[in-house]
This record gives structure tokens, C-alpha cells and sequence, in this order.
């Protein structure tokens, strides 16, 4: 396969200024008839070369006449003589074998596409790269009965009868747009209408479409749209543009959603919801990724891509103002420590792995595997540390001059910072070694006394090596930092430390007493801490950091602290996790959903990063240890929290959403004690529970016991649910995470279950995707669960490549465990890469993984 370059950019030879395009839609059999006005670009002699991928040619004109083109290995190439021309062709595609859901496909009767990043050209032959911007115009005809419904981007201008019981709409975008933004759905849908008046006055019709039956579980997703609309007028001064908004979920999505110009097309888990079969998360999930895609049509859409190695000059921002919108609807602790506890567990062992690149990388085979936790995440992460840097005022002032400068642009990464230094006023330049160096650094604080008047902060960090990148340089790292005084609790000190070389000292003036550090609080810069404080520091910051995301990480600290000592093989000294634990639940100040993370301890797969060989048992022994710990010393603690926060009452609201983790998190606990009665309050919960939330946090719980109850809870979600896919993944998922260790026959049991498919994304990733993240299963010794993954991925590669290739990174950690389990892991890496007829996106994963 063929690597393509950052480098190698160069821009288009031939624009694109407009397309008709005219679908005759059906399931079988689509014709595409594609009219493009084609202008030469600079001055050269070469010939236009069209993306083509998948397609049956029917025929090929230039200005009216036939051409004498040639079509091979994926690209149509047409001898253009002329500076302009008129290009049509006519191509026939089939909808209801496309089963890697890239280009036109049909999702349950209905017809849809997704283009990004490549999927215009399984539609029509078209240079498909997002520095050509066109204008669209699409027609489509279709059976009226089948397909009543005809959407596209753009606002609607035109419809009508045709014969044979077909119909035709006709749709414009006046935006040009590069092909990746293109869609077009046509299906049996309603459609929630609503509306939005913009703040300039401009009604703008919403309607979010979906199959009759799924029509009232969309309210939610419409209350976050408007919100999302209105925030990003106040916070960001931008307005939509167009008059039509429109949404349509699909149940076969290879991702969460598509920000298609004025056309959106969604995974319905990221729009269906109602208290009976979505959980707080997915309701959360929901509103987040439904402002996402929304906060595209400026960070994307009117400001693109130049190239796919800028990715995440629309993912990383769009990222950042998700967050920013989900923390404002909220609680923006609970959501910093969410994201937090996303980056590590995704980007932080892709950062130091096998598949380690940049936020804005250097090369790819398939572009489609580089939508990953660095590139979405990370990137976040830097746009978060330049508004650090700058504050809201003048970080405002530098993405006003971003969107007013490239308006209309395909832009890149450079340009961004660019815009952040001329209209925030700092200087970007060591900054942006962010973008080009992967790994995460390592920042080692040492807070010391020298001499009685002074005390010094000496930072040092390094950045590990990562693949092509044998040797790192220093980054500039904003680090939050506080003081705190030992004996009288008040901060001393707070300042935001920009720590930019190999090594640095801050010196202190005496305080008379001695200060404890705070620091990389809000997690101000994306890099892992190593500090010299004490169990006692860390457990006076758990008590008393105000910081609320600090006061989270001393606790984890603590927990992670006690856990590897455990694991090393020492005494394991508990109390003073459970002590903290204790003031944490006593403490009345805090709220519940702070409280609900602040008392987990941290996942196995975390610990197991903290090690130097990964040891899947002794992990899950030594947290089931603590975990059983805490429940017993605190049982008394555990039931008052399960019945202070026992509301009968589903409301969706912050306060309703951390009442129903703390309990869940409490049931936990007492499960973990051992309490007699925790499997009957588990049972109670899940009989009594008029949320999803409740429901599925009792099944989890009783699915990682022993308790007879489990079969039966087990059951009973399965024949209330059975008709409800979005429900009956989780009923998939809650096994293969349970914590038992019968869990791999279940899991191997439940790949041959009627209701299990490899051609349905979100069924597939409920129940491999998960077991690839339970760690002491995944891992099991025998090398089953790496056998069981390894066919999981053949079998998926010769439907969704895109998919299977996603499943790959469990299997490039093996550098991480024991030599037996490498060698497993490693020889079902070698088997999927002999395998003949692997996909490109899956070889590109695999062969990288075995460097
Ligand atoms: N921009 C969207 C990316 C996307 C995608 C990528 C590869 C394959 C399928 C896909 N569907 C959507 C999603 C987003 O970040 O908003
Ligand atoms: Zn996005």
C-alpha cells in the first residue's frame, strides 16, 4: 500500500467551482449522472484525474461529447485540453452490498451516505480531497412509497411527481464545501420540527428525522441542538447560515455522527433517548456530540481542511467547544474529570504505543485510521492550553480573527495558530512542537526547603520516544500550580508556571510553614506528574484542595499509590485511602456527582499503565482488595449515600445525574463488602427503577457477582429489551465488562448468540470492544481472548475494514505484558497480517503494531 506524505502536499491541479449531481436512487441500483465544471488550476498540461473508487462507469462526456477516458486502480482519468470544461459522467452503484458503509448505503430501508474522509468517491467520480470547494446542486428521484422522505444539503428548491410511482426533490448549498460534507438520506422518516431564531433575527428550520416509531425519543437531542446553536452565538459570536437544519439517525454507523453541510446524519445512539432506555451517560453523550457536530458548521464546514494531515484543526477545536458547551450545561468539574479520565484511557497508551503520532501527523496509509484519541483529544488538549495561556477574552480574539480570516478556506493547523498569536497577542512558536512531536511528557516536581528562608519547585520533564521520533526536545508545558500550608490549610502561593526547558526551578520565599503543591490542576497541560509528595500530602489535598479536578487527582493519587505498593508485593496499608474516602462522603459541601467519581478508584487498565509489565491478575486482585476494603470499613457511610441519594423521581438534571452515580456507586461498594443483603438492594433497584440509569447499574453490579439473582436480572432485561437494539447492546456490553472469570466462554458464548452481527458497528463494538477492554479477561493466559479478537477482526475486515481496523490496537500493546502473553498477542498479529485479502486499513494497523 501506498504512504502518503505531509510533505508531498501540493494543491489540486483542476477546481471544481460547481456539480449537478442526479441521483436515481434505489437500494439495488443507484445512478449517479454527475455534471462538474471543471477549471484548470495554475499553469500545467496534465490531464483531470477523478477519485473513483467501487464504481460501474456507464459513460464519460467533455462539453457533450465522448471522451476517451481510462479507468484504473481507482481513478478515472479524462484528457482535458482546455483551461475550463464541462465534465459529465454516469456511474451505477449498489446500496445494499455496501457493507463498509462508506459512500451510499442503506441502514435499515433507509439510504444514506457518509463521505468523510473518502467516501464521495464510491458515489461519483470526483477529486476528492477537501481543498476543492464546490458548489452542490442534487437532484434525486426516487419510489415515493420506499423512499418518501429525500434530504440533501442546503435548503430544498424544489419537488415533484414523476412516473411509476416516483418522486424528485431538488436541494441547493450556496456554501461550497469540499465532497466530504456532502449527504444525502432519502427513507420513511418523520421528522421533530422545531425552530430556532438566530440572534440576527433569521428563522432557521429544524427537524431532526427519524423511523415513526423512534419519533418521541428525539426531544432531548432537539433541546441540545437549540442550546447548542444559542452557545456558540454568546461564547463564540458564531450564527448558522443556512434556513434548514436537518438531522437523520441511522442505526449502521461507522462513527458517532457526520457534520454534512446542513444535514447531519447521526448513530442513533447519539440521538435516541428517553429515561426508560438511556442512560445519564448516553443522555450526556448526546447532547455532546449533537453540539459537536453542530459547532462544525463553523470549525469544518465554512472553515475546512487543506489536507487530511490537518484534521485536527476542525476535530481538536470542535473537541475543545463540545467540552466547553458540555461543562457550561453542567458541571464543569465532573466533565474536566470525565475528559481526563478519556484521554488517558484512549490517548495517553496510543501516545505511548506502537501507533504513536502527532496531532497533526506526518503520514498515513488510510487516512481513516487517523481518527484517533491523539488527533481528537489531544487536540483538544492544545486548544485547551492556548485559551490557558491567553485567558477566555483574548482567546476569543484570536478564533474571531481565525474564522474572519479563513472564511471560505480550506485551512491548516499553522493557520490556526497563527490567527491565536496575532489576535491573542503571545508568541506561538516553541507551542507549536505540540503539533509535530507525539508522546506524552513527563514532568517530575520536587518541592524542597533550602536553607530556612526559601523553598524551590524544580520541574524537569522528558518526552518518551515514540515511532520515527528516536529523540524529543522540551515542550512548553502551562502547568497550574498551588501552595498550600501544611498546618493552616490556606493556599499560600498560585500562579500558572509555563515550563518550557529540560529543567526548571521556582524559588519561593518561606511561608513560615510548610507548603504542600497542587499541581497541574484542571490538568492545564496534557503530561503525566511524577511528584515527591507524601500519602499524608496527598491525603491533605484529597481533604482540602479548592481546586476541584486537583482535589480528585490527590485522591486518585492515593488510590493508585496504595494499589501499586500492593502489587509490588508490600503490606497493603488501606487506611488511608478509606480515610479519604470518608471525608469525601462526609464532606456536605461537595456535590454527589463529584463525590461519585472522587471515590472510585482509578481502572485496572490505568494501574496496569503505571507498571512497567503489565500483571492483568495482580491488578484486579489488588483494586478488588481495596475496592472490598472501602466497601467494609465504610459500610454504614455506603448505605446512608444509597438512601440519601435513592430519589424516586427520574428528572434529567445535574443534581439527578450525580444522585444516581453516587447510589450506583454506593451499591457498588456494598457489593464489594460482601454485604448479605447487596445483591436483594441490587435486585430491589432493578425492579424498582424507572431510569435506565438506575436499571443498568443494578445488572452491571449483579452481572460481576456470584449472586444467583444475576441469571434472573439478566433475563429479564433481555426480554424487556430484545426489540430495542441501542438497549440490547448494553445487555451485550454488561457482560463482556463484568469482572467475573467465566467471562470469556460468555463472551464467546454471546458471538454466536441470533442477536449478535459483525455488520452492525455499535453491536459488534458492544460486545468485542468491550471485552478488548476488560483487561483480566482480554488477557487471560491462554491467549484465548487474543485468538478470539484475532478472527473477530478477519471476520469484520471483509465487511467494514474501517471498523475491524479499530480493533486493533488492544493487540499493539504487547510490548507491555509478560513474554508468554507478548508472544501471544504478537502471533495473533501475525496471523491477521498473513491473511490474504486483508484491507488496507486493517494492514496498515496490524504491520505497524508488530514494529
Ligand atoms: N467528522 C466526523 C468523522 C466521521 C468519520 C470518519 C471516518 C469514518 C466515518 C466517519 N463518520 C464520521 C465525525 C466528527 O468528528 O464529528
Ligand atoms: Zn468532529
Amino acid at each position: 500500500p501506498i504512504t502518503i506524505r505531509r510533505e508531498d502536499y501540493r494543491p489540486p491541479d483542476w477546481q471544481v467551482p460547481e456539480i449537478a449531481l442526479d441521483f436515481d436512487l434505489g437500494a439495488e441500483r443507484t445512478r449517479v449522472r454527475s455534471t462538474l465544471e471543471v477549471r484548470r488550476n495554475g499553469v500545467h498540461d496534465r490531464p483531470l484525474v477523478l477519485d473513483a473508487e467501487a464504481l460501474i462507469i456507464v459513460g464519460v462526456t467533455v462539453d457533450g461529447s465522448p471522451v476517451d477516458y481510462s479507468y484504473e486502480g481507482d481513478l478515472l482519468t479524462v484528457p482535458l485540453a482546455a483551461a475550463s470544461a464541462t465534465v459529465e459522467t454516469v456511474v451505477d452503484l449498489a446500496p445494499r452490498t455496501n457493507t463498509q458503509l462508506m459512500g451510499l448505503y442503506e441502514s435499515g430501508g433507509i439510504l444514506c451516505s457518509q463521505c468523510e474522509a473518502q467516501g464521495f468517491r464510491r458515489i461519483t467520480p470526483f477529486p476528492d480531497r477537501p481543498d476543492v470547494l464546490t458548489r452542490y446542486r442534487v437532484r434525486m428521484t426516487a419510489d415515493r412509497a420506499d423512499y418518501p422522505i429525500l434530504l440533501s444539503n442546503g435548503d430544498p428548491v424544489g419537488s415533484g411527481e414523476s412516473e411509476d410511482g416516483r418522486h424528485w426533490a431538488e436541494w441547493n448549498d450556496p456554501f461550497p464545501k469540499p465532497c466530504y460534507l456532502f449527504a444525502l438520506v432519502a427513507g420513511d422518516l418523520v421528522a421533530n420540527r422545531d425552530s430556532f431564531v438566530t440572534r440576527s433575527g433569521r428563522k432557521v428550520d429544524l427537524g431532526i428525522w427519524v423511523r415513526e416509531p423512534d419519533l418521541a425519543k428525539t426531544d432531548h437531542a432537539m433541546t441540545a441542538l437549540k442550546a447548542s446553536m444559542k452557545w456558540d452565538e454568546d461564547v463564540y459570536g458564531r450564527e448558522y447560515d443556512l434556513a434548514v437544519f436537518n438531522i437523520v439517525a441511522v442505526s449502521d454507523f461507522n462513527f458517532g455522527a457526520m457534520e454534512n453541510k446542513g444535514l447531519n446524519v447521526f448513530n442513533s445512539r447519539y440521538i435516541l433517548a428517553d429515561a426508560d432506555t438511556a442512560t445519564d451517560t448516553d443522555f450526556d453523550g448526546i447532547a455532546g456530540v449533537v453540539a459537536h457536530e453542530y459547532f462544525h458548521n463553523w470549525s469544518g464546514n465554512r472553515i475546512t481542511c487543506r489536507d487530511w494531515f490537518q484534521l485536527s484543526l476542525k476535530e481538536g477545536f470542535t473537541v475543545f467547544r463540545d467540552q466547553q458547551f458540555s461543562a457550561d450545561m453542567g458541571s464543569a468539574a465532573v466533565k474536566r474529570i470525565e475528559d481526563v479520565r478519556m484521554l488517558r484511557a484512549a490517548q495517553f497508551p496510543e501516545d505511548a504505543g506502537p501507533l504513536a503520532h502527532p496531532v497533526r501527523p506526518e503520514s498515513y496509509i488510510e487516512i481513516s485510521n487517523f481518527y484517533t484519541a491523539t488527533v481528537y483529544s489531544k487536540g483538544a488538549e492544545l486548544i485547551r492550553m492556548m485559551h490557558t495561556m491567553l485567558g477566555a477574552e483574548r482567546f476569543r480574539a484570536g478564533t474571531d480573527l481565525y474564522f474572519d480570516r479563513h472564511d471560505g478556506e480550506a485551512a491548516t493547523c499553522e493557520d490556526f495558530v497563527r490567527a491565536m498569536e496575532e489576535g491573542g497577542g503571545i508568541d506561538l512558536s516553541g507551542f507549536r512542537l505540540w503539533y509535530s512531536q507525539a508522546g506524552t511528557p513527563r514532568v517530575r516536581a520536587a518541592l524542597a526547603r533550602s536553607g530556612e528562608e526559601r523553598f524551590i519547585l524544580q520541574l524537569s520533564q522528558d518526552v518518551p520516544p515514540s515511532p520515527g521520533q528516536p529523540e524529543k526536545q522540551p515542550m512548553p508545558i502551562p502547568l497550574k500550580i498551588a501552595l498550600f500550608g501544611e498546618k493552616s490549610g490556606t493556599k499560600l502561593d498560585e500562579r500558572l508556571v509555563l515550563f518550557d526547558g529540560p529543567a526548571h526551578e521556582i524559588v519561593f520565599d518561606a511561608f513560615g510553614e510548610r507548603p504542600i503543591l497542587s499541581i497541574n490542576r484542571d490538568f492545564s497541560a496534557p503530561v503525566v506528574v511524577e511528584t515527591d509528595r507524601t500519602i499524608a500530602d496527598l491525603a491533605f489535598l484529597s481533604a482540602r484542595d479548592d481546586n476541584p479536578f486537583a482535589r480528585y487527582e490527590a485522591t486518585q493519587q492515593l488510590m493508585l499509590d496504595t494499589l501499586l505498593s500492593a502489587i509490588a508485593g508490600s503490606e497493603a496499608d488501606h487506611a488511608p485511602v478509606i480515610e479519604a474516602v470518608r471525608e469525601t462522603l462526609a464532606d456536605p459541601a461537595l456535590d454527589p456527582a463529584f463525590v461519585a467519581e472522587a471515590v472510585l478508584p482509578p481502572s485496572e487498565a490505568f494501574v496496569g499503565d503505571h507498571m512497567a509489565i503489565v500483571d492483568p491478575e495482580a491488578v484486579r486482585a489488588a483494586r478488588e482488595e481495596l475496592r472490598s476494603a472501602i466497601g467494609r470499613a465504610l459500610e454504614a457511610q455506603w448505605r446512608a449515600a444509597y438512601s440519601a441519594n435513592s430519589a424516586n423521581r427520574f428528572e434529567y438534571s445535574p443534581a439527578g445525574k450525580g444522585q444516581r452515580r453516587l447510589r450506583t456507586v454506593a451499591l457498588n461498594y456494598l457489593m464489594a463488602a460482601g454485604a448479605a443483603d447487596a445483591p436483594a438492594l441490587a435486585m430491589r433497584q432493578y425492579g424498582e427503577a424507572d431510569n435506565m440509569t438506575d436499571r443498568q447499574g443494578a445488572l452491571a453490579a449483579l452481572v460481576s457477582s456470584d449472586a444467583p439473582e444475576r441469571h434472573g436480572a439478566l433475563a429479564a432485561f433481555y426480554d424487556r429489551y430484545r426489540g430495542d437494539p441501542l438497549v440490547l447492546d448494553k445487555w451485550f456490553t454488561v457482560q463482556a465488562l463484568s469482572t467475573r472469570d467465566d467471562v470469556l466462554d460468555a463472551v464467546e458464548a454471546l458471538a454466536s448468540h441470533p442477536d449478535f452481527t459483525l455488520s452492525n458497528p455499535n453491536r459488534m463494538r458492544s460486545l468485542v470492544g468491550a471485552f478488548a477492554a476488560n483487561q483480566r479477561a482480554f488477557h487471560d493466559p491462554s491467549g484465548r481472548g487474543y485468538a478470539f479478537l484475532a478472527d473477530m477482526i478477519l471476520a469484520v475486515d471483509r465487511l467494514n475494514p474501517q471498523t475491524a481496523a479499530r480493533l486493533v490496537p488492544p493487540l499493539g500493546r504487547w510490548r507491555r505484558f509478560d513474554p508468554a502473553r507478548a508472544a501471544r498477542m504478537k502471533s495473533a498479529l501475525e496471523r491477521i497480517v498473513a491473511s490474504p485479502g486483508l484491507s488496507k486499513d486493517v494492514f496498515e494497523q496490524v504491520s505497524k503494531s508488530l514494529i
